[in-house]
């Protein structure tokens, strides 16, 4: 089974500052932030990594991505800009198996990233 942190958050069995919330998507601050802004949407649907996504569950990408731009233009920092990360396994620096991707903004990015 995989019962992860964020399974958790999405039963309310531990607190988040969550912030977005539809049928198949939940979005919540990330308790370690790397930008003034930085919430992770997340797919209801526990999936570990990217590698375990298949032509059923990949429009579920497209919603995170949706739910996370509309967010920006709600919250007034979509013109500014933003970014937007997946991370898969160790060396893309996954520390949650729940796949969910990073909104950062509120600050100029650095490219190549660390
Ligand atoms: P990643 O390294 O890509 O797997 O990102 C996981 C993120 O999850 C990381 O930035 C910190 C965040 N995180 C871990 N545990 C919790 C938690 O219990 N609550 C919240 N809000 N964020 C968490």
């Amino acid at each position: 089974m995989n019962d992860t942190l964020f399974a958790k958050i999405i039963r309310r069995e531990i607190p988040a500052d969550i912030v977005y919330e539809d049928d198949d998507v939940l979005a919540f601050r990330d308790i370690s932030p790397q930008a003034p802004i930085h919430v992770l949407f997340i797919p209801k649907q526990p999936i570990a990594t990217l590698n375990e996504l298949d032509a059923g569950t990949a429009p579920l990408i497209g919603k995170l991505a949706l739910a996370a731009s509309q967010y920006a233009k709600k919250e007034g920092f979509a013109d500014n800009g933003y970014r937007l990360v997946m991370n898969c396994n160790q060396d893309g620096g996954q520390s949650v198996y729940h796949i969910h991707m990073h909104l950062l903004a509120g600050r100029q990015m650095a490219w190549p990233p660390g």
